[in-house]
């Protein structure tokens, strides 16, 4: 008799302890619904500055006549060009400030900054 009785205080330790641990588990992080998404329109020859939070997916869209590039200084991103109403993303993960240029147009110069 005696094993039995070990075992059986064993097993309903152990369904003890499993119920303890998996109550924080569950709890959910709520960081996730900060970053979102940010639309940029080039227009007339300019771009847009906006702020984000990290994490965001920043999309531009070639509102002008012409193509464009969305060409960020230290290569972090790089578009093809973009003809009319063509669109462009890149997502965000580290903060910081992001200075980019249009390729075609060197005149045409902005930044994206990441909190
Ligand atoms: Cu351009």
């Amino acid at each position: 008799m005696k094993p039995l009785f070990t075992s059986l205080c064993l097993a309903s330790a152990v369904l003890l302890s499993t119920a303890c641990s998996q109550a924080p588990a569950q709890a959910q992080a709520p960081t996730a619904a900060q970053a979102g998404e940010k639309v940029i329109e080039i227009k007339n020859y300019m771009f847009m500055e906006v702020t984000v939070p990290a994490g965001t997916k920043v999309t531009w869209i070639n509102r002008d006549e012409v193509p464009h590039t969305v060409v960020e200084k230290n290569k972090a991103f790089r578009s093809a060009a973009l003809d009319t109403d063509d669109k462009y993303s890149h997502v965000f993960d580290k903060p910081g400030i992001y200075e980019y240029y249009c390729s075609i147009h060197p005149q045409m110069v902005a930044k994206v900054i990441v909190k």
